[in-house]
């Protein structure tokens, strides 16, 4: 982790309003389309977007600037189906047993169940690990702060870097993930933050007919 005491200038160039103002607006369009995606094609793609997504997602803030995350990058079939039997093993619990009524209701618009195809068809899934601490190369342990806040902000960038990149995800999170832990064999002070499912999206899929709740919903100005 580079520790420093220097300072450096702030690179920041001022917009005009205007254009501050085009920007925000033309940003707000581009991620309304972002929308979750169940069903993937399995074209490949470009690594270097990945790479650059996850590039981007490690400039979020983080707590102490500790940056207590980890991104697995998985393409590799084998990897994608053991982690698909083993995801859906734990859907299944959730749909037979662990949900309540309420949960499955709230889910129905979705109409998701325990299968999830996808986690074998999308080119790509990037697990994310989040460091409670971080162990040096010479063994030392280091611990990390606001460490659910830091790798949630991550992960936001990651998501946003791939729509405006042209690629769709799903944000999964089969409970427990703690197979994850033992099929990608991380280190066991790393835990499954989320499963992120990248590819282009199949031809022709359909999403749910959802909506954004507006601003004064969302916001309150004071
Ligand atoms: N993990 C399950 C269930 C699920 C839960 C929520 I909350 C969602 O927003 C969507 C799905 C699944 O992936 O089917």
């Amino acid at each position: 982790m580079a520790k420093t005491d220097a300072f450096i200038p702030l690179d920041f160039s001022p917009m005009e309003e205007q254009a501050m103002q085009q920007q925000a607006e033309s940003f707000y369009l581009q991620m309304s389309k972002r929308r979750s995606v169940r069903d993937f094609s399995d074209k490949p793609i470009p690594l270097s977007v990945i790479e650059h997504a996850i590039l981007a997602a490690g400039t979020a803030p983080s707590g102490a600037n500790m940056q207590p995350w980890h991104f697995v990058v998985v393409q590799n079939p084998e990897i994608k189906k053991s982690i698909r039997l083993a995801a859906e093993v734990e859907e299944r619990e959730l749909y037979a047993n662990r949900a309540s009524d309420e949960w499955l209701s709230a889910l129905a618009p979705l109409g998701t169940d325990a299968n999830k195809p996808f986690l074998e068809t999308a080119p790509a899934l990037i697990a994310i690990f989040l460091k409670k601490v971080t162990i040096d190369e010479d063994g030392t342990k280091h611990k990390n702060y606001y460490t659910p806040e830091s790798v949630g902000i991550a992960t936001g960038v990651l998501i946003t870097a791939l729509h405006q990149a042209g690629l769709a995800t799903l944000t999964h999170t089969p409970s427990p993930m703690k197979f994850l832990t033992e099929i990608l064999e991380r280190p066991s002070h790393e835990r499954p933050f989320l499963l992120l499912v990248v590819g282009y999206p199949a031809d022709g899929v359909m999403v749910p007919d959802i909506e954004r709740l507006p601003l004064d919903k969302i916001s309150t100005f004071l």
